[in-house]
Protein backbone atom coordinates (compact mmCIF):
# COMPACT_ATOMS: atom_id res chain seq x y z
CA UNK A 1 0.00 0.00 0.00
CA UNK A 2 1.37 3.47 -1.13
CA UNK A 3 0.50 7.10 0.08
CA UNK A 4 1.93 10.68 -0.47
CA UNK A 5 0.81 13.73 1.13
CA UNK A 6 2.22 17.53 0.56
CA UNK A 7 3.17 19.07 3.68
CA UNK A 8 4.32 22.88 5.40
CA UNK A 9 3.41 24.52 1.63
CA UNK A 10 4.84 21.73 -0.42
CA UNK A 11 8.53 22.13 1.53
CA UNK A 12 8.31 17.91 2.04
CA UNK A 13 6.40 15.43 1.15
CA UNK A 14 5.48 12.24 3.11
CA UNK A 15 5.17 8.88 1.45
CA UNK A 16 3.95 6.10 2.91
CA UNK A 17 4.69 2.59 1.77
CA UNK A 18 3.49 -0.50 4.16
CA UNK A 19 2.98 1.84 7.18
CA UNK A 20 6.30 3.01 7.26
CA UNK A 21 6.92 6.81 6.74
CA UNK A 22 9.64 8.45 4.72
CA UNK A 23 9.83 12.24 4.07
CA UNK A 24 12.25 13.65 1.24
CA UNK A 25 12.27 17.33 0.92
CA UNK A 26 11.57 19.44 -1.86
CA UNK A 27 14.92 20.62 -2.68
CA UNK A 28 16.33 17.19 -2.42
CA UNK A 29 13.90 15.71 -4.52
CA UNK A 30 14.24 19.00 -7.59
CA UNK A 31 17.88 17.84 -7.20
CA UNK A 32 17.35 14.13 -7.52
CA UNK A 33 15.47 14.65 -10.72
CA UNK A 34 15.91 12.34 -13.77
CA UNK A 35 14.91 14.27 -16.51
CA UNK A 36 16.50 15.32 -19.65
CA UNK A 37 17.35 18.71 -18.85
CA UNK A 38 18.84 17.52 -15.38
CA UNK A 39 20.89 14.64 -16.25
CA UNK A 40 22.48 13.92 -19.78
CA UNK A 41 20.06 10.36 -20.92
CA UNK A 42 23.66 8.89 -22.39
CA UNK A 43 25.35 8.71 -19.02
CA UNK A 44 23.65 9.48 -16.05
CA UNK A 45 25.60 12.97 -15.30
CA UNK A 46 24.60 15.78 -13.96
CA UNK A 47 24.15 18.63 -16.31
CA UNK A 48 22.84 21.31 -13.97
CA UNK A 49 24.56 23.02 -10.07
CA UNK A 50 22.47 23.34 -7.40
CA UNK A 51 22.62 26.96 -8.13
CA UNK A 52 20.47 25.96 -11.03
CA UNK A 53 17.34 24.96 -8.63
CA UNK A 54 15.56 27.71 -7.04
CA UNK A 55 16.90 28.32 -2.89
CA UNK A 56 12.65 28.93 -2.67
CA UNK A 57 11.78 25.98 -4.56
CA UNK A 58 8.76 23.91 -2.91
CA UNK A 59 5.99 21.19 -4.47
CA UNK A 60 2.95 22.84 -5.83
CA UNK A 61 1.32 19.44 -6.95
CA UNK A 62 1.47 15.95 -6.59
CA UNK A 63 -0.33 13.14 -7.71
CA UNK A 64 0.46 9.33 -7.48
CA UNK A 65 -0.55 6.69 -10.00
CA UNK A 66 0.85 3.48 -9.52
CA UNK A 67 4.53 3.62 -8.11
CA UNK A 68 5.46 6.28 -10.32
CA UNK A 69 4.65 9.64 -8.58
CA UNK A 70 4.45 12.98 -10.52
CA UNK A 71 5.69 16.07 -8.77
CA UNK A 72 5.48 19.27 -9.80
CA UNK A 73 7.78 22.15 -8.64
CA UNK A 74 7.88 26.05 -8.01
CA UNK A 75 8.65 28.42 -8.91
CA UNK A 76 9.94 26.76 -12.09
CA UNK A 77 6.83 25.00 -13.00
CA UNK A 78 8.54 21.69 -13.29
CA UNK A 79 7.03 18.54 -13.62
CA UNK A 80 9.09 15.04 -13.22
CA UNK A 81 8.48 11.75 -12.56
CA UNK A 82 9.85 9.62 -9.86
CA UNK A 83 9.70 6.19 -9.41
CA UNK A 84 8.52 5.72 -5.96
CA UNK A 85 10.48 2.26 -5.67
CA UNK A 86 13.79 4.32 -5.82
CA UNK A 87 12.70 6.69 -3.61
CA UNK A 88 12.27 3.82 -1.13
CA UNK A 89 15.55 2.88 -1.78
CA UNK A 90 16.66 6.26 -1.31
CA UNK A 91 14.75 6.92 1.62
CA UNK A 92 16.46 9.14 4.46
CA UNK A 93 14.52 9.07 6.93
CA UNK A 94 14.08 8.10 9.83
CA UNK A 95 17.96 8.48 9.75
CA UNK A 96 19.86 5.60 11.21
CA UNK A 97 21.25 6.04 14.74
CA UNK A 98 24.65 4.03 15.11
CA UNK A 99 27.46 3.92 17.45
CA UNK A 100 31.08 5.44 16.42
CA UNK A 101 32.26 2.16 14.85
CA UNK A 102 29.49 1.04 12.68
CA UNK A 103 30.07 -1.22 9.72
CA UNK A 104 28.38 -1.39 6.74
CA UNK A 105 26.16 -4.09 6.02
CA UNK A 106 27.75 -5.94 3.14
CA UNK A 107 31.07 -6.39 5.93
CA UNK A 108 31.28 -9.03 8.02
CA UNK A 109 33.72 -8.78 11.10
CA UNK A 110 35.80 -12.53 11.70
CA UNK A 111 38.19 -14.25 13.64
CA UNK A 112 40.16 -17.27 13.58
CA UNK A 113 36.87 -19.14 13.35
CA UNK A 114 36.62 -17.97 9.42
CA UNK A 115 39.78 -20.83 9.23
CA UNK A 116 37.38 -23.09 8.04
CA UNK A 117 35.82 -21.63 5.39
CA UNK A 118 38.48 -18.98 3.93
CA UNK A 119 37.46 -17.08 0.88
CA UNK A 120 39.29 -18.56 -1.67
CA UNK A 121 38.57 -19.09 -5.38
CA UNK A 122 40.47 -20.49 -8.36
CA UNK A 123 42.36 -18.92 -10.68
CA UNK A 124 41.08 -19.88 -14.43
CA UNK A 125 37.21 -19.65 -12.91
CA UNK A 126 37.52 -15.93 -11.87
CA UNK A 127 39.41 -15.52 -15.18
CA UNK A 128 36.58 -17.18 -17.23
CA UNK A 129 33.52 -16.99 -15.13
CA UNK A 130 31.77 -13.81 -14.56
CA UNK A 131 29.71 -15.49 -11.81
CA UNK A 132 33.30 -16.83 -10.13
CA UNK A 133 34.64 -13.76 -10.48
CA UNK A 134 31.91 -12.01 -8.73
CA UNK A 135 31.51 -14.06 -5.89
CA UNK A 136 35.03 -13.86 -5.14
CA UNK A 137 34.81 -9.91 -5.62
CA UNK A 138 31.64 -9.81 -2.74
CA UNK A 139 33.67 -11.92 -0.85
CA UNK A 140 36.95 -9.14 -0.58
CA UNK A 141 33.96 -6.81 -0.08
CA UNK A 142 32.64 -9.04 2.99
CA UNK A 143 36.05 -10.55 4.71
CA UNK A 144 38.27 -7.53 3.17
CA UNK A 145 40.37 -10.37 2.03
CA UNK A 146 40.56 -13.82 -0.36
CA UNK A 147 43.26 -16.34 -1.60
CA UNK A 148 43.16 -17.77 -5.02
CA UNK A 149 44.48 -21.27 -6.10
CA UNK A 150 46.06 -22.60 -9.03
CA UNK A 151 47.28 -19.81 -11.02
CA UNK A 152 50.71 -19.90 -13.22
CA UNK A 153 53.70 -20.01 -11.93
CA UNK A 154 55.00 -16.99 -14.04
CA UNK A 155 56.81 -13.51 -13.56
CA UNK A 156 54.12 -10.76 -12.81
CA UNK A 157 51.37 -13.19 -12.98
CA UNK A 158 50.07 -10.96 -10.47
CA UNK A 159 48.82 -8.56 -13.21
CA UNK A 160 46.69 -10.82 -14.41
CA UNK A 161 45.10 -10.88 -11.01
CA UNK A 162 44.75 -6.77 -10.89
CA UNK A 163 43.45 -7.36 -14.52
CA UNK A 164 40.26 -8.95 -12.94
CA UNK A 165 38.99 -5.54 -11.31
CA UNK A 166 41.19 -2.48 -11.22
CA UNK A 167 44.50 -0.93 -12.14
CA UNK A 168 47.81 -1.35 -10.58
CA UNK A 169 48.93 1.80 -7.87
CA UNK A 170 52.60 2.06 -8.53
CA UNK A 171 54.71 3.50 -5.80
CA UNK A 172 57.63 4.15 -5.12
CA UNK A 173 58.13 0.38 -4.94
CA UNK A 174 57.60 0.61 -8.49
CA UNK A 175 54.63 -1.12 -10.32
CA UNK A 176 55.33 -4.27 -8.21
CA UNK A 177 57.90 -5.58 -6.08
CA UNK A 178 59.96 -8.36 -5.51
CA UNK A 179 59.10 -9.71 -2.13
CA UNK A 180 62.84 -11.45 -1.55
CA UNK A 181 65.64 -11.55 0.78
CA UNK A 182 68.01 -9.05 -0.67
CA UNK A 183 71.22 -7.61 0.43
CA UNK A 184 71.30 -4.51 1.98
CA UNK A 185 67.33 -4.22 1.95
CA UNK A 186 65.21 -0.77 1.90
CA UNK A 187 62.56 -2.30 3.49
CA UNK A 188 62.66 -4.95 6.08
CA UNK A 189 59.73 -7.01 3.99
CA UNK A 190 62.93 -8.08 1.74
CA UNK A 191 64.90 -9.78 4.68
CA UNK A 192 63.49 -13.46 6.17
CA UNK A 193 62.22 -11.93 9.65
CA UNK A 194 58.64 -12.51 10.84
CA UNK A 195 56.55 -9.44 10.30
CA UNK A 196 54.09 -8.47 12.46
CA UNK A 197 50.68 -8.45 11.41
CA UNK A 198 50.33 -4.51 9.45
CA UNK A 199 48.64 -2.69 7.39
CA UNK A 200 50.99 -1.91 4.33
CA UNK A 201 52.50 2.18 4.07
CA UNK A 202 50.51 3.68 6.67
CA UNK A 203 52.95 6.36 5.78
CA UNK A 204 50.97 7.22 2.86
CA UNK A 205 48.02 9.38 2.90
CA UNK A 206 45.88 7.62 1.28
CA UNK A 207 47.02 4.37 1.93
CA UNK A 208 46.80 1.68 -1.08
CA UNK A 209 43.53 0.33 -0.43
CA UNK A 210 44.62 -3.29 -2.16
CA UNK A 211 47.66 -5.92 -2.13
CA UNK A 212 48.65 -8.32 -3.87
CA UNK A 213 50.95 -11.16 -2.52
CA UNK A 214 51.44 -13.58 -5.57
CA UNK A 215 53.67 -16.81 -5.01
CA UNK A 216 56.43 -17.90 -7.35
CA UNK A 217 58.89 -19.98 -4.84
CA UNK A 218 58.49 -21.34 -1.77
CA UNK A 219 60.89 -23.75 -0.48
CA UNK A 220 62.60 -21.97 2.41
CA UNK A 221 60.96 -23.44 5.70
CA UNK A 222 58.74 -21.22 7.61
CA UNK A 223 57.37 -18.03 5.74
CA UNK A 224 53.51 -18.56 6.60
CA UNK A 225 51.18 -15.86 6.20
CA UNK A 226 48.29 -14.91 8.32
CA UNK A 227 45.41 -12.53 8.28
CA UNK A 228 43.50 -10.90 10.97
CA UNK A 229 40.45 -8.87 10.37
CA UNK A 230 41.32 -5.08 11.68
CA UNK A 231 37.81 -3.95 11.70
CA UNK A 232 37.11 -7.38 14.36
CA UNK A 233 40.24 -5.90 16.10
CA UNK A 234 38.50 -2.55 16.36
CA UNK A 235 35.17 -3.86 17.71
CA UNK A 236 36.39 -5.81 20.60
CA UNK A 237 38.89 -2.93 21.52
CA UNK A 238 35.55 -0.73 22.08
CA UNK A 239 33.42 -3.76 23.71
CA UNK A 240 36.09 -4.00 25.85
CA UNK A 241 37.41 -0.40 26.69
CA UNK A 242 35.40 2.20 25.05
CA UNK A 243 37.61 5.04 26.06
CA UNK A 244 40.56 3.24 23.96
CA UNK A 245 39.09 2.98 20.87
CA UNK A 246 38.01 6.81 21.09
CA UNK A 247 41.26 7.59 22.01
CA UNK A 248 42.89 5.80 19.12
CA UNK A 249 40.13 7.28 16.60
CA UNK A 250 39.93 11.19 18.22
CA UNK A 251 43.54 11.49 17.62
CA UNK A 252 46.26 10.58 14.69
CA UNK A 253 49.02 8.42 15.01
CA UNK A 254 52.33 9.21 12.75
CA UNK A 255 54.53 7.20 10.45
CA UNK A 256 56.78 7.43 8.14
CA UNK A 257 59.16 5.54 5.85
CA UNK A 258 62.76 6.89 4.76
CA UNK A 259 64.46 3.81 4.03
CA UNK A 260 65.95 4.99 1.03
CA UNK A 261 67.52 7.83 0.30
CA UNK A 262 65.07 9.41 -2.39
CA UNK A 263 62.18 8.91 -0.39
CA UNK A 264 60.79 10.91 2.99
CA UNK A 265 56.79 9.56 3.09
CA UNK A 266 55.18 10.74 6.34
CA UNK A 267 51.59 10.68 7.10
CA UNK A 268 49.38 12.20 10.13
CA UNK A 269 46.26 9.83 10.43
CA UNK A 270 44.42 7.97 13.09
CA UNK A 271 45.31 4.26 13.89
CA UNK A 272 41.37 3.65 13.72
CA UNK A 273 39.93 5.72 11.34
CA UNK A 274 36.07 6.67 11.76
CA UNK A 275 34.18 8.86 8.93
CA UNK A 276 32.45 11.81 10.04
CA UNK A 277 29.12 10.04 11.55
CA UNK A 278 31.33 7.09 12.91
CA UNK A 279 31.43 4.74 10.02
CA UNK A 280 34.97 2.95 10.84
CA UNK A 281 36.24 3.06 7.14
CA UNK A 282 39.89 1.93 8.28
CA UNK A 283 42.59 0.73 10.27
CA UNK A 284 46.63 1.60 10.33
CA UNK A 285 48.97 -0.26 11.85
CA UNK A 286 52.52 -0.71 11.31
CA UNK A 287 55.37 -0.72 14.10
CA UNK A 288 58.19 -0.65 11.42
CA UNK A 289 57.03 2.67 10.29
CA UNK A 290 55.49 4.30 13.22
CA UNK A 291 57.24 7.57 14.10
CA UNK A 292 56.71 10.39 17.24
CA UNK A 293 53.13 10.27 17.68
CA UNK A 294 52.74 13.97 18.41
CA UNK A 295 49.28 14.74 18.23
CA UNK A 296 47.92 13.29 21.42
CA UNK A 297 47.76 15.66 24.27
CA UNK A 298 49.65 15.69 27.31
CA UNK A 299 47.18 14.31 29.65
CA UNK A 300 45.82 11.80 26.89
CA UNK A 301 49.22 10.08 25.93
CA UNK A 302 49.05 7.09 28.53
CA UNK A 303 45.47 7.01 28.02
CA UNK A 304 46.61 6.25 24.55
CA UNK A 305 49.98 4.36 25.11
CA UNK A 306 47.57 1.80 26.84
CA UNK A 307 45.11 1.76 23.92
CA UNK A 308 47.96 1.23 21.38
CA UNK A 309 49.62 -1.44 23.43
CA UNK A 310 45.85 -3.50 24.02
CA UNK A 311 44.76 -2.99 19.98
CA UNK A 312 48.70 -4.54 19.12
CA UNK A 313 47.88 -7.58 21.49
CA UNK A 314 44.27 -8.18 19.82
CA UNK A 315 46.12 -8.08 16.76
CA UNK A 316 48.80 -10.98 17.91
CA UNK A 317 45.85 -12.95 19.17
CA UNK A 318 46.01 -16.39 17.83
CA UNK A 319 42.44 -16.39 18.34
CA UNK A 320 42.01 -13.92 15.64
CA UNK A 321 43.99 -15.21 13.36
CA UNK A 322 43.31 -17.09 9.74
CA UNK A 323 46.70 -18.60 8.62
CA UNK A 324 47.92 -20.23 5.43
CA UNK A 325 51.11 -21.21 3.34
CA UNK A 326 51.17 -19.98 0.14
CA UNK A 327 52.37 -22.52 -2.72
CA UNK A 328 53.80 -21.33 -6.45
CA UNK A 329 50.92 -19.79 -8.52
CA UNK A 330 48.75 -18.74 -5.31
CA UNK A 331 48.22 -15.42 -3.80
CA UNK A 332 46.00 -13.68 -1.29
CA UNK A 333 44.61 -10.02 -1.90
CA UNK A 334 43.99 -7.60 0.99
CA UNK A 335 41.63 -4.72 1.60
CA UNK A 336 44.92 -2.58 3.01
CA UNK A 337 42.23 -0.18 4.78
CA UNK A 338 41.02 -3.50 7.20
CA UNK A 339 42.82 -6.93 7.12
CA UNK A 340 46.13 -6.38 8.72
CA UNK A 341 48.83 -9.47 7.12
CA UNK A 342 51.79 -10.88 8.72
CA UNK A 343 54.07 -13.37 7.65
CA UNK A 344 56.83 -15.70 10.15
CA UNK A 345 60.18 -15.67 9.74
CA UNK A 346 61.96 -17.80 7.01
CA UNK A 347 65.72 -19.32 6.63
CA UNK A 348 68.02 -21.96 5.83
CA UNK A 349 68.05 -23.78 2.29
CA UNK A 350 65.40 -23.58 -0.38
CA UNK A 351 63.95 -20.08 -1.60
CA UNK A 352 60.86 -17.59 -0.88
CA UNK A 353 59.84 -15.39 -3.54
CA UNK A 354 56.72 -13.53 -3.47
CA UNK A 355 55.80 -10.22 -6.36
CA UNK A 356 53.40 -7.88 -4.30
CA UNK A 357 51.68 -4.98 -5.89
CA UNK A 358 49.09 -2.33 -4.82
CA UNK A 359 45.65 -1.10 -6.37
CA UNK A 360 42.13 0.19 -5.57
CA UNK A 361 38.99 -0.86 -4.33
CA UNK A 362 36.75 1.59 -5.97
CA UNK A 363 37.86 -0.19 -9.18
CA UNK A 364 37.19 -3.35 -7.27
CA UNK A 365 33.50 -2.53 -6.09
CA UNK A 366 32.55 -1.12 -9.62
CA UNK A 367 33.61 -4.14 -11.24
CA UNK A 368 31.10 -5.93 -8.01
CA UNK A 369 28.63 -3.60 -8.77
CA UNK A 370 28.24 -3.95 -12.60
CA UNK A 371 28.47 -8.02 -11.80
CA UNK A 372 25.98 -7.71 -9.70
CA UNK A 373 23.88 -5.58 -12.05
CA UNK A 374 24.33 -8.05 -14.52
CA UNK A 375 23.31 -10.85 -12.49
CA UNK A 376 20.19 -9.21 -11.97
CA UNK A 377 19.12 -8.62 -15.88
CA UNK A 378 20.08 -11.64 -16.78
CA UNK A 379 17.44 -13.24 -13.95
CA UNK A 380 14.72 -10.98 -15.16
N1 LIG B 1 56.81 -3.27 0.58
C1 LIG B 1 56.68 -4.71 0.45
O1 LIG B 1 54.27 -0.86 4.20
C2 LIG B 1 55.37 -1.38 4.27
O2 LIG B 1 56.40 -0.72 4.45
C3 LIG B 1 55.43 -2.85 4.14
C4 LIG B 1 56.01 -2.75 1.69
C5 LIG B 1 58.21 -2.95 0.74
C6 LIG B 1 56.34 -2.64 -0.65
C7 LIG B 1 56.30 -3.35 3.04
C1 LIG C 1 54.76 -7.14 2.42
C2 LIG C 1 54.57 -8.20 3.38
C3 LIG C 1 54.53 -10.54 3.63
C4 LIG C 1 55.18 -11.76 3.10
O1 LIG C 1 55.52 -7.35 1.47
O2 LIG C 1 54.15 -6.07 2.59
O3 LIG C 1 53.98 -7.98 4.39
O4 LIG C 1 54.50 -12.78 3.10
N1 LIG C 1 55.02 -9.40 3.02
O5 LIG C 1 56.33 -11.75 2.72
ZN1 LIG D 1 53.04 -5.97 4.19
Amino acid sequence: MLNCTLNENGRYITLISDGAAHRYHAVWLRDNAWDEATRSAENGQCLIALKDIPNETYISNLQLSGRTLLLTFAPEGKAIEFDTDWLLENAYDPGATRPAGWTRPTVETWDGGLMSRVPVADFEAVQTNADSLRLWLADIARYGFARLQNGPVEDLALMQVVDLFGHVRETNYGRHFEVRTEVNPTNLAYTGLGLQAHTDNPYRDPVPTVQVLYCLESSAAGGDNMVVDGFRVAERLRAETQDWFDVLSQHCARFEYAGSKDVKLQSRRPMIDLAPDGELVGVRFNNRSASAITDVPFDKMETYYAAYRRMGELIDDPAMEVSFRLEPGECFLVDNRRVLHARKGYAGTGKRWLQGCYADTDALYSKLAVLEAQKQVAAE
